[in-house]
């Protein structure tokens, strides 16, 4: 029964997906004699807490009843007074929660709260579902640096695009359809601006449903080689975008990229290009709690060598081009022994018709 509700709070917390950032994905459940009698999840951002939800839209008196969260329900003001205080209130006699809150503001002090007002709690039911739920969000409040999940697409025989250049398309339409849920679940889409300059891509999200939120485009641009009618500085959607530039680039060229309204962040060098880890710092003092690596191959090799990749996604086409001179997904130098390799783990396999997913983590030593 613990798991059934559960699983119903993640699938709640779910539909927040991309509107709660750089907050939690929570969904709650409240159950009185075997039935549901209130359900609710946070929506966005600065709104109201799950739990707090689910109590208001409890169809009964919830003396006696048990609510189940995906997450230790707060026990600060911040944007809203303390869930627990709502919880004890309202006479609820059981929490059952997924995961403890990272955040160092809670971590905790709920469930010492709940229990000491005789309510029993429970802790770590689907645990590892809950806590993938939020791997966003448990990097950035312990880290305040964002998620950074490095995205490639491939064929069977590891190329990202012909020795012509051509990648339209590799991978499927319901791949690609994913890519742009993925792109509607971060705060920021980062590619380098080899990838821009090639394949002039727009970086927005489309999704089939009515739901797509834009996340910040981050053109990563040593020497502010953007052209200026780049389809990325169309600035009429929704979107937002960013280059990360160095004192390398033009002050004339500085003035008209502002002038059609794109932000600039100056960053210093590192090895005669921007330096990643200086970018994600500052992009997570911004709030950008999460970051979408598309490539290129060279941006994706800095991003590895600088450490700043939490977890990589690759789509498999079972599609070959050949070619020595066809891209691979990372370039760079390259490491001379296997020994050196960096490792990947907790590796998970999907398939959208013929392709392929596999969603990794990278093994930190
Ligand atoms: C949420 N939604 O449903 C729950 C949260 O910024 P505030 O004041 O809304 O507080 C955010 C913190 O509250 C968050 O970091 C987490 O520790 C806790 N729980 N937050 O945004 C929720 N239950
Ligand atoms: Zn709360």
């Amino acid at each position: 029964m613990d798991i059934k509700y559960m699983n119903r709070a993640i699938e709640l917390a779910k539909l927040g997906a991309g509107y709660t950032n750089p907050n939690p994905l929570v969904g709650a459940v409240i159950v009185k004699n075997n039935k549901i009698i209130g359900e609710g999840y946070h929506k966005i951002y600065g709104g109201p807490h799950a739990e707090v939800e689910a109590i208001r839209n409890s169809t009964e008196d919830l003396i006696g009843s048990t609510m189940y969260v995906t997450l230790e329900p707060c026990s600060h003001y911040g944007k809203t007074p303390p869930c627990v205080n709502a919880i004890v209130e309202k006479g609820i006699s059981k929490v059952v929660i997924g995961m403890k809150d990272p955040n160092p503001l809670v971590a905790g002090k709920g469930i010492e709260i709940l229990e000491a007002n005789g309510i029993e709690v429970i802790t770590g039911v689907l645990e590892e579902e809950v806590k993938k739920l939020n791997e966003i969000f448990i990097k950035y409040i312990t880290t305040k640096e964002p998620f950074c999940i490095m995205k490639t697409a491939m064929t069977i025989d590891g190329k990202i695009a012909t020795k012509n250049g051509d990648s339209k398309w590799i991978t499927n339409e319901k791949s690609r359809e994913y890519v742009h849920e993925l792109r509607h679940r971060v705060s920021a889409i980062m590619v380098g601006i080899g990838t821009v300059l090639k394949d002039n891509p727009l970086l927005t999200t489309r999704t089939n449903e009515e739901k797509g939120k834009d996340a910040l485009r981050v053109i990563v641009d040593t020497s502010c080689r953007i052209p200026l009618d780049a389809r990325v500085l169309n600035l009429k959607s929704n979107a937002k975008t960013l280059i990360a530039t160095t004192e390398k680039a033009d002050k004339e060229k500085i003035k008209a990229l502002k002038d059609k309204g794109a932000e600039i962040l100056f960053i210093p060098v590192k090895k005669g290009k921007v330096d990643l880890k200086y970018l994600v710092s500052k992009l997570g003092e911004m709030s950008i709690d999460s970051i979408l690596l598309e490539g290129g191959s060279t941006l994706n090799s800095s991003a590895l060598n600088e450490k700043i990749v939490d977890k990589v996604i690759t789509f498999i086409a079972p599609k070959i081009v050949g070619g020595k001179e066809a891209k691979t997904p990372v370039d760079g130098e390259g490491i001379g022994f296997v020994k050196d390799a960096i490792i990947l783990k907790h590796i998970e396999v999907s398939k959208f018709d013929e392709d392929v997913m596999i969603e990794s983590y990278i093994r930190r030593r």
